[in-house]
């Protein structure tokens, strides 16, 4: 039979603008995915926005990266600059963009598993956006597809909960303008506390009577699932969640799983570089780290094929995100695949929100969440965190009190990239090798594996401007 070329294009129920290209062939008597390219096919990023800018302005303008993780961007951005400004947040602060930061995450794990990726799998009614559609070849019964849409539906309602939760301290969401160098705007009162742990019980409630369980029944009703999408294996984590001041105790640790060892290993951020031979940028940026990398665009270029950088770590490539995380921390050791991926990250949901329920209980009121930060005339900073996808940094330097250099590096960046200096496969083209495929014109399968690691390529891509100018403010 000769070999059938899929194009999926653009995948939709993602954030941004992603395409999928997939040869299908019979191997072994399994009609399967034998070649993938994943191509970030929209240009745009921060970066230059932000040259030239007020320090400041970072966490206000990162944000705005996009509109599933900003509270995460902007997480990135104030830990670069307290670092810059070589400032502490004090103790209310830390708990308080803990809670902000959380409320991101919890609204983003409930909008992947229902809004994007349960139509993969059940049947909804005929209408938009349910149609138009491919078939997902259903399992369930009425009653039990009833019971997923009833949970889809009441998944909105949640979402929503889940952000006016993060209003609180977060003064609005998406978006948040209170994360600032030294601390955060906001003052609790008792009020605010006894607001947010109500928001807080109704989300733990949705989680445990629905999210999970729900979790599971299609993991029981699609149970090859758990040995497609693999990919490489190995698994990295930023880490996240400041458990004390100083920021050496966090609720998600740093570290690394290396596919075939057991032990988990230190993450070193100076072990990170960006590939850009199949990117199209320029090839002075290649396999540089990110402290010292630019972003500077050549197309067309001969082999590029994405506007995805590649990060690589020691020269690896690594997944991240919510499987990553738990797998770093030990709490989840079930193996890599869809549903692995799908089931850690609702178990992720409750381990967060009920340490959310300890910061809550920890929040003195009534007292300022802000030490004095002043911008230094020359300084770096380097922010890490993790989104909700995943291992987020940003890379920070300042001249004349005015931002001289900034990259960012995203959870789809790493998930989604392309190929290497070395030609590795990016993760999720890995994963998608060998995904069996029913019908190659309604390659559902390979939709499943790509929902799966919730690519965000609204976080994923770059942006220039036409004309360097040296003083960006001037002109707007
Ligand atoms: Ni646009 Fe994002 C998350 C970040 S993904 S959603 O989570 O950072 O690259």
């Amino acid at each position: 039979m000769p070999v059938i070329t899929a194009s999926i294009d653009p995948v939709t129920r993602i954030e941004g603008h992603l395409k999928v290209d997939v040869k299908v062939d019979t191997v072994n008597g399994v009609q399967q995915v034998v070649d993938v390219h994943a191509i970030g096919t929209l240009f745009r990023g921060f970066e230059k926005i932000l040259e030239h800018r007020d320090p400041r302005d970072a966490p206000i303008v990162t944000s705005r990266i996009c509109g599933v993780c900003p509270t995460s961007h902007a997480m990135a951005a104030v830990l670069s600059l307290d670092q810059a400004c070589g400032v502490a947040a004090p103790e209310p602060a830390r708990l308080m963009r803990n809670l902000v930061h959380g409320a991101c995450y919890l609204e983003s794990h409930i909008l992947h598993f229902y809004l994007l990726s349960l139509p993969d799998y059940i049947k909804g009614p005929s209408m938009a956006p349910w149609l138009p559609g491919w078939d997902p070849g259903l399992r369930l019964d009425r009653a039990a597809e009833g019971g997923f849409l009833g949970h889809y539906l009441a998944a909105i309602e949640v979402r929503r909960k889940a952000h006016e939760m993060g209003a609180i301290y977060g003064g609005k969401l998406p978006h948040t303008p209170a994360f600032i160098a030294g601390g955060i705007t906001a003052v609790s009162s008792a009020d605010d506390k006894s607001q947010f742990g109500a928001y807080l019980d109704e989300l733990i409630a949705f989680i445990e009577g629905s999210y999970i369980p729900d979790v599971e029944r299609l993991a029981s009703l699609y149970p090859e699932y758990f040995s497609i999408g693999r990919g490489y294996g190995h698994l990295l984590s930023f880490g996240a969640y400041e458990l004390n001041n100083a920021g050496t105790s966090k609720l998600f640790a740093p570290g690394r799983v290396v596919s075939g060892t057991p032990e988990v290993q230190a993450m070193n951020a100076s072990a990170i570089s960006e590939h850009i031979v199949h990117s199209w940028y320029h090839p002075s940026t290649n396999d540089v780290h990110p402290a010292v990398g630019d972003t500077i665009p050549q197309y067309p270029k001969l082999e590029a094929y994405s506007w995805l950088k590649s990060p690589r770590y020691a020269g690896l490539p690594y997944e991240c995100g919510p499987l990553a995380r738990m797998a770093v921390n030990g709490d989840y050791s079930h193996g890599v695949s869809v549903m692995d991926r799908h089931r850690a990250r609702a178990w992720e949901a409750r381990k967060l929100a009920l340490a959310m329920k300890d910061w809550l209980s920890q929040l003195a009121v009534d007292v300022s969440a802000y030490t004095p930060a002043a911008i230094p005339t020359t300084g770096a900073g380097m922010g890490l965190t993790e989104a909700p996808r995943g291992a987020l940094g940003h890379w920070l330097s300042i001249a004349s009190q005015k931002i001289a250099h900034y990259q960012v590096i995203t959870p789809t960046c790493w998930n989604i990239s392309p190929r290497d200096s070395a030609h590795q496969m990016g993760p999720l083209e890995k994963a998608l090798m060998g995904t069996p495929v029913a019908n190659a014109d309604q390659p559902i399968e390979v939709l499943r594996v790509i929902h799966s690691v919730d690519p965000c390529l609204d976080c994923a891509t770059h942006v220039m401007r036409a004309e360097p100018t040296k003083n960006r403010r001037e002109e707007i």
